[in-house]
């Protein structure tokens, strides 16, 4: 059996920022208080373009605290850039995210991390904020999108976009986030095969700085889940999708064109341009469209596979046996470690 992998610290906290600057000092005193018996703890602060004083602040804790870290972006990219970023440098044998504003209440996490110690099986903790401090409508979108992510990606979470999660660190390696897929995590996880749990934690009202929160931000959660849903099922194989759309509109058409045909060749119906008519044609060419966009789509994965960048299973580890003990003492001699049983890498 292999050795666990030594970690350079116990836990890294990851922290996505943008203009921020009143909350941070305070956050990271919070950090500090609540996980000293969590130590060596790593915080990574990621500034993603903020235009206020936040990484000045930032600064001043790197100044005082060794195991902080700053990553500072040119521009804005997006907290699931922020995270990714972070994700790739940090060197803790959990990792947790938690937001910036001071909404999530730091002195969770020590619940959050025993609860992984606890459940050797759970490869995930998610916050969901309860009760939660925020106004009437951001709860009500907040619970519609969560009905909608829980119905159709089956993880059975409450809330999805809480910032204050903890991870084992070989969930993240596996998981690269662009766009703004952070949200879906644990959902992406879950295709993975890694089991996600949630606590209640406690949530606060934002006391400093503008929340980012807009309605832009709920239409694109739902477009991010249709990429989701379709990158799990159809990445490698476009054509099931694309080719059951082309059989469904080119039958419909074909079967539109050719009842009319039957009707002029049989009955001697005049065969007139009529609307169902050139719907039966556009269904056809509609339906060879799909036909030839899942056919590129085929190529591309091709491709991907070739380059080694197709869809990778997600191993939990691999076993080799060892050789057996020998009848012959000739060759016993020669495999001394025959006897033992099996070795894991
Ligand atoms: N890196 C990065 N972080 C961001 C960005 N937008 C927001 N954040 C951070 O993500 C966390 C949550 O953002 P909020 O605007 O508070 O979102 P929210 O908590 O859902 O909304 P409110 O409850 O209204 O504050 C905070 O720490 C923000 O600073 C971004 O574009 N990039
Ligand atoms: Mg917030």
């Amino acid at each position: 059996m292999t050795a666990e992998p030594s970690h350079a610290y116990q836990l890294s906290v990851v922290i996505p920022l943008f203009d921020e600057e009143d909350s941070l000092a305070e956050l990271h005193r919070r950090l500090r208080a609540a996980l000293t018996d969590w130590q060596p703890v790593e915080i990574i602060f990621v500034d993603d373009g903020s235009l206020d004083g936040s990484f000045k602040v930032i600064r001043e804790i790197l100044a005082h605290d060794p195991d902080t870290l700053a990553i500072r972006f040119r521009r804005n990219f997006g907290k699931s850039l922020a995270l990714n970023e972070a994700f790739g440098v940090a060197r803790g044998r959990y990792i947790a995210t938690i937001d910036a504003d001071l909404q999530d209440e730091p002195d969770e996490i020590p619940r959050m991390l025993e609860h992984l110690e606890q459940n050797p099986g759970i490869d995930l903790v998610s916050g969901w904020k309860w009760p939660r401090r925020d106004g009437f409508i951001k709860r009500w979108t907040s619970r519609v999108f969560n009905y909608v992510v829980r119905r159709s990606s089956g993880i059975t979470l409450h809330d999805f976009n809480c910032g204050l999660k903890v991870y084992r660190r070989e969930v993240l390696q596996e998981i690269p986030l662009y766009g703004e897929l952070h949200r879906y995590i644990p959902v992406l996880a879950g295709q993975l095969g890694f089991i996600s749990s949630e606590l209640k934690v406690r949530h606060h009202p934002r006391q400093h700085g503008v929340s980012k929160f807009g309605m832009a931000r709920f239409l694109n959660g739902f477009l991010d889940l249709l990429t989701v849903k379709f990158l799990s099922s159809y990445r490698n194989r476009p054509l099931h999708i694309f080719g059951r759309l082309a059989l469904v509109f080119c039958s419909a058409g074909f079967g539109i064109c050719a009842l009319f045909f039957l009707q002029w060749y049989l009955q001697d119906y005049q065969l007139r341009l009529r609307p169902l008519l050139v719907g039966g044609m556009f269904s056809v060419i509609v339906g060879l469209q799909c036909l030839f966009f899942g056919l590129l789509a085929e190529m591309t994965a091709h491709r991907m596979a070739l380059e080694g960048q197709g869809h990778k299973v997600s191993l939990r580890e691999v076993l080799h046996g060892s050789p057996q003990p020998s009848d012959d003492p000739s060759t016993s001699e020669a495999v001394p470690q025959a006897a033992e049983t099996g070795s894991e890498t």
